[in-house]
């Protein structure tokens, strides 16, 4: 157990961190571009801003400060189950300076709930859950707007440092994980969310997996070998779509001049090979798998790797252990603005030499979104419960724009198939028999 006052210093920390990035994301552009839809995708990022102090508002002052509404009038504007994302730039949305004045206005009663709560009882304040949810919540919401940011089109708005270049060292291409049992999902870790509980045994036979996550090299090649026009690699779904779609190449790639170019942030360079491809959807990592000879991962395969230790027989919080990242384990946390280079992190591989789990591109595994054996929704079931089923699939290990507060090896994402704006990209995995 934790002593209280760090808990609520961790809990302010994670808050300010939030909002830090949140500021640096939405003063960034100037006021058109922030009531903007930039993509039938997206919101406006001012929806986002409002969106995330109502969230707040509901859950941190309402549910566990006891207070009183501060604007319950526009707790419909930004219910985000109310009106899909192309309908919200109609919507009599808050205008930049009133969505600051409130998020503002929100936090400072939520600082001084959490100067005066205890940490413990009830389980939405225990450990600081409801805390540690919501500055989760805007940071999910901060790698939407950077998403968001990328679609934008225009000169460059953000700009940051690139990140180390590969350690040099020569990698296998595959690692073996030996069959047997491990345990997936957590029942320990405080700010665990519900859709990674309860902790429980599995059963995973021997496979191979991709030592780095699949590169922009690599898939030029799957191009080249017309992977795009042979239907043969491609799902029925998959093949309509891309079909139907025109798709030849991940998003924001253009050939030009012989070469692929890509638009990254507002600036166009040339397609770097050793980096993990990303902007891909689902139907493309899985065809680029079968033409390699190869298959997905399933979701159980990727948290073996990332967090059984063959030594001690347990699942630990990460592929390097149990201490929290830091800048040598992993690319996290929007620090560079784009995935490092295959074969970088080597501090962050998994005792098996895997590398690059956490960070980086958000890896799609073959597996549909489903409840773990014993789930309960918790606290409310419009975060998971209800995207339960077929047609969302799950991503695993986060990417270069996700916070390490909502980043951990039993972290879930999900997605639809056709998804490609996010920051998505993938390894391939083989049976071992
Ligand atoms: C878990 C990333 C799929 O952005 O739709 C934000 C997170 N849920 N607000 C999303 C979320 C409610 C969610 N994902
Ligand atoms: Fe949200």
């Amino acid at each position: 157990t934790i002593d209280p006052e760090a808990l609520r210093r961790r809990a302010e920390t994670a808050l300010r961190t939030a909002r830090d990035r949140t500021h640096t994301l939405t003063t960034c552009v100037d006021e058109p571009d922030l009531t903007a839809q930039h993509s039938p995708l997206m919101s406006p990022l001012v929806w986002d801003l409002a969106h995330i102090g109502n969230q707040e508002e509901q859950w941190l002052l309402r549910a566990v400060g006891g207070r009183d509404a501060l604007r319950p009038e526009i707790d419909s504007i930004y219910d985000a189950f109310e009106h899909p994302r192309a309908e919200r730039p109609a919507l009599p949305l808050l205008a930049p300076a009133e969505a600051r004045g409130y998020v503002h206005e929100v936090r400072g009663r939520v600082l001084d709930i959490l100067e005066r709560i205890e940490l413990r009882g009830a389980p939405l304040v225990d450990a600081g859950f409801a805390f540690g949810m919501i500055a989760q919540h805007e940071q999910q919401h901060d790698e939407t707007m950077l998403i968001t940011h990328q679609l934008r089109r225009g000169p460059a708005a953000l700009t940051a440092p690139p990140p180390p270049a590969a350690d040099g060292a020569a990698l296998s291409e595959e690692v073996l994980i030996p069959g047997g049992p491990f345990t997936m999902g957590t029942s320990a870790e405080p700010w665990a969310l519900d859709n990674e509980r309860p902790a429980h045994r599995r059963l995973v036979p021997a496979f191979h997996l991709d030592t780095t996550p699949v590169t922009n090299g690599a898939y030029e090649r799957f191009i080249a070998d017309g992977g795009y026009t042979e239907r043969r690699w491609w799902t029925a779904d998959g093949w309509a779509y891309i079909q139907e779609h025109g798709l030849t190449a991940p998003l924001f790639w253009r050939r030009e001049g012989g070469q692929w170019l890509r638009r990254r942030f507002g600036v166009t360079e040339p397609v770097p090979p050793e980096e993990p491809v990303v902007h891909v959807s689902w139907y493309e990592a899985d065809a680029y798998a079968r033409w390699a000879g190869r298959r997905l991962p399933t979701e159980e395969e990727w948290e073996k790797a990332a967090r059984h230790d063959p030594e001690s027989g347990r699942s630990r919080r990460y592929p390097w252990g149990d201490e929290d990242p830091t800048p040598a384990h992993a690319n996290l946390g929007q620090r560079h603005l784009r995935p490092a280079a295959a074969g970088s992190y080597p501090r962050g591989a998994s005792p098996l030499g895997v590398r690059q789990l956490i960070g980086d591109v958000w890896e799609w595994t073959s597996s549909d979104f489903l409840p773990y054996p014993g789930f309960r929704a918790f606290p409310y079931r419009e975060y998971s419960e209800v995207f339960f089923g077929p047609s969302h699939k799950v991503l695993r290990g986060g990417s270069f724009a996700v916070d390490e507060v909502a980043c951990r090896g039993t972290f879930r994402n999900w997605d639809l198939p056709v998804r490609r704006q996010i920051f998505s990209g993938f390894r391939t995995a083989r049976d071992a028999s």
